[in-house]
């Protein structure tokens, strides 16, 4: 259906013609055509989105990235040693590694072990790998490198069974993904490991729920203009017309849940069309859309998360004031985890919520 519209608005347009994401397009229409709207947070990135979160990172109130950075610096040769406890050859897989600011300081601890280790950075973007490229081969040329571009999934690498995986995914980005989607995540990844391989997860922690909304609410404005920055990119690659001057940003965090939410408010009754689509969507007078979910987890949150993917945890690494994790997962045997179904595993403060 979705195809058909597209394509039959394509074929009236003269030869200047939009270049349409189709998943993007599915993904506008099943959202802003719901009963409580929403957006999925992974079309956030568009080039001017990702400038913005690089400032992001540098607030003062966005703690989690220099905490989990001085987690990796800091706590380099402890991390080490739960990577590689043994004399095998180590094959290190980042998901999503970006540029690898944030992994040098722990392959450096890894080479000054004395580990044979092989560096496996996997991200979409050619231009962060370049760069990862540039930093590894200036700060640690002696690491093997094997950068690969694309999807997790469809591009893992194989590596010889007398090797360690060690999956890497930083950045509390599974924090974006519901409880479900997370375990659905994490299971993919048990998939593809043997028992005794190791998962390293960056997670947010609960805290002062204060300290949490700032970081979602900075005082100036940059994570507004981050939110606000979908309805631009939905303006320009869909052809809609949403006045982001009628449209604000609204942040929350309930400590019972331990997620923090974004949305988009309607500051007026309004409807916003794209030609593309062949749609409108309105909007009464405070409606919201509901644009990202940011998970932080206790303890327990993250034992339970670990099990029902097929893990146990070997360890959890946090900075001095307990506000950032690492979690040292290691993959364990299958059939442990077929006693609880879903519903049940999350029995300490994660109900489940809707999809975002
Ligand atoms: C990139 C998913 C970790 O949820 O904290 C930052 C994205 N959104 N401010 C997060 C984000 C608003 C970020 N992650």
């Amino acid at each position: 259906m979705i195809e058909m519209h597209l394509a039959l608005n394509h074929a009236k347009r003269p030869a200047t013609t939009l270049a349409v994401d189709a998943a993007l397009a599915r993904d506008v229409i099943a959202g802003l055509s719901a009963e409580q709207k929403f957006l999925p947070s992974k079309w956030f990135y568009d080039d001017e989105g990702s400038r913005l979160f690089q400032h992001i990172m540098a607030l003062p109130e966005y703690y989690l990235t220099r905490t989990e950075l001085g987690i990796l610096h800091n706590q380099s040769g402890e991390l080490a040693k739960w990577i590689a406890p043994d004399a095998l050859a180590v094959d290190l897989i980042e998901l999503g590694s970006g540029d690898g600011a944030k992994t040098v300081s722990l392959c450096e601890a890894l080479l000054r072990q004395g580990v044979q280790c092989t560096y496996h950075p996997i991200d979409v973007s050619k231009h962060a790998l370049t760069d990862l490229q540039r930093r590894f081969q200036a700060e640690l040329p002696a690491l093997p490198l094997r950068p690969i571009q694309g999807d997790y999934f469809e591009r893992w690498p194989g590596t010889p069974p007398s090797h360690r995986q060690v999956v890497m995914l930083l950045g509390s980005n599974l924090g974006n993904l519901n409880q479900k989607q997370s375990v659905d995540l994490l299971s993919r990844v048990r998939s593809r490991l043997l028992v005794g391989d190791v998962l390293l997860l960056g997670l947010d922690l609960k805290k002062d729920p204060g300290m949490i909304l700032a970081a979602y609410n900075d005082s100036q404005g940059v994570t507004a203009a981050f939110n606000m920055n979908l309805l631009r990119r939905l303006n320009r690659e869909l052809e809609m017309d949403f006045d982001t001057e009628h449209f604000s940003h609204y942040a929350s965090y309930s400590p019972l849940d331990g997620t923090a939410r974004s949305f988009l408010v309607s500051k007026r009754r309004q409807t916003v069309r794209s030609r593309i689509l062949d749609r409108e969507f309105n909007f009464v007078c405070g409606e919201t859309i509901y644009t990202e979910q940011s998970q932080k987890y206790s303890t327990e949150m993250i034992t339970q998360l670990a099990v029902a993917s097929g893990f146990d945890v070997a360890n959890v690494i946090t900075d001095d004031f307990g506000l950032y994790a690492i979690a040292i997962l290691r993959a364990r045997t299958q059939q442990a985890t077929r006693s609880a179904s879903p519903a049940t595993i999350f029995s300490v403060g994660w109900p489940g919520f809707m999809t975002c």
